[in-house]
């Protein structure tokens, strides 16, 4: 059967901003309290969409959450008459609460799920775990509202399993396909999963960063691939380096990327160093071609400022592999210098690069990876999926409307306990639900 990789992109939602909140995520921190563009960041992100589209590759897109996240500001105790009055309640006694509510961080849809083709799975289910993302509370509310959307999109149990965000707390650490890549010969053969962890609960004795916090465990990674019933031998758990953590990598897509059989890598990724890569080339059944680069081409800090291995790597209709560069790995000379040695090598099947600006998802850490999802499914399971979320050139033009329409141009933290604001957001999500045929997704709705 043939399976498709889908690109699933997070709409940026309408209350993008800069509150600073991702500790060891340099450009997050970097940006605190700078004023945001959220329309700007809608629409970039959409650019990308549909230039991926446009080429043939499979796109969808996955709805913003509903945020400012009133009912978690009431569940944290921040409570008022009406809305408005806990807004303004929370500005004046909550503020990083009330930052934390309004993040519009779900955008980053590597981290909003683990996901397995049915190719590779026991039960010959696809399966999804939305990440916990417990190591931040922007994030960690995020959890059950992505479970919601999911299990929506893929409500059909003939065909997907979708589990429940990881129960556990801190041993169970999850920030999903972030710290995940699946390996194969192409789409729809068996695939081998590789899960990258910075950290261990039961084994204490692993290095670990000192500046900055290991974000996944392994007992989340290990749980998720239990889960989807992954056969194990088809599983690799390689460990994070914590001199990279504490540069700045809090995830591990901040240092890696895999595309069926390509692994582009900084030598300085995984703690074991390149024996990390053979044991994952060996446990391949196909000819795993890595893409090495050097800390000497490529400073750790380079690839941080730049995001080169946050990079997409696609492939055409034509087979060819392009790779999906933000603007800022053409910025830096070191990662363009990369970037062009690696299309005119003949050693790897990169044979293109095309540099797209994301610039206000990347002053908050987010490049082209971070911005979507894989889903690798057959056509029966495409068939399957509930909503209007593949993107065609008639949801494109309803999307950049609908942006255009509802969404401010700047935002500053003040903006955020608006009580305007908040019904914009509303007024835009109950009509994106509509445009999406997704019900009433969202708490405000129900
Ligand atoms: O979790 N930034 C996100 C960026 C996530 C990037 N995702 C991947 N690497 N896959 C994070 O650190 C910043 C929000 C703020 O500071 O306002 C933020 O959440």
């Amino acid at each position: 059967m043939s399976y498709r990789e889908i690109n699933f992109d997070g709409i940026v939602g309408p209350t993008h901003n800069f509150s600073g909140l991702s500790e060891g995520n340099i450009a997050s921190m970097a940006s605190r309290a700078n004023v945001s563009r959220p329309r700007e960041a809608a629409l970039q992100g959409l650019q990308k969409m549909k230039a991926l589209a446009d080429w043939g590759i499979p796109q969808a897109v996955l709805p913003p959450l509903e945020r400012p996240a009133i009912s978690w500001l009431r569940r944290f105790g921040v409570g008022g008459n009406h809305d408005a009055a806990v807004l303004a309640r929370a500005a004046a006694e909550a503020p990083q609460l009330l930052a934390a509510c309004c993040s519009a961080s779900a955008m980053w849809t590597a981290n909003a799920a683990t996901m397995t083709p049915s190719c590779d799975t026991a039960d010959d289910k696809a399966h999804f775990t939305p990440a916990n993302l417990s190591s931040k509370l922007h994030r960690a509310i995020e959890a059950s509202e992505t479970h919601q959307v999911l299990a929506t999109i893929f409500a059909d149990s003939d065909h997907f399993m979708v589990h429940p965000p990881l129960a556990g707390g801190e041993a169970m650490r999850d920030e999903g396909a972030a710290n995940h890549t699946r390996l194969c010969a192409d789409f729809g053969s068996t695939g081998i999963h590789v899960f990258v962890y910075g950290a261990s609960v039961f084994d204490r004795s692993l290095p670990q960063p000192s500046r900055f916090p290991a974000r996944q465990t392994r007992e989340a990674s290990e749980t998720v691939a239990r889960l989807h019933r992954i056969p194990d031998e088809r599983t690799i758990y390689v460990q994070q380096n914590p001199a990279a953590i504490d540069a700045g990598v809090f995830h591990n897509d901040v240092i890696a990327v895999g595309h069926q059989n390509v692994l582009l890598y900084h030598e300085l990724a995984f703690v074991e160093g390149d024996a990390a890569v053979q044991r994952i080339a060996e446990a391949c059944d196909h000819p795993l071609v890595p893409v090495r680069v050097s800390e000497a081409d490529v400073p750790l800090t380079d690839a941080v400022k730049s995001y080169l291995f946050n990079s997409q790597i696609v492939t055409r209709p034509d087979g060819k592999l392009t790779v999906i560069a933000p603007q800022e790995s053409a910025d830096t000379p070191a990662t363009r210098a990369l970037l062009e040695q690696t299309v005119d090598a003949s050693d790897n099947p990169i044979t293109e690069v095309k540099f797209f600006d994301l610039r206000q998802s990347m002053r908050n850490g987010g490049g082209p990876a971070c911005l979507r999802q894989r889903v690798t499914l057959n056509e029966q399971e495409i068939a399957a999926m509930h909503g209007r979320v593949m993107l065609t050139d008639d949801l494109f033009d309803e999307l950049e409307a609908w942006v255009k329409g509802h969404y401010r141009e700047e935002i500053v933290f003040a903006d955020l306990s608006d009580p305007t604001l908040l019904s914009e957001s509303r007024t835009a999500l109950d009509q994106l639900t509509q445009i999406l045929q997704l019900g009433s997704l969202y708490p405000f709705q129900r």
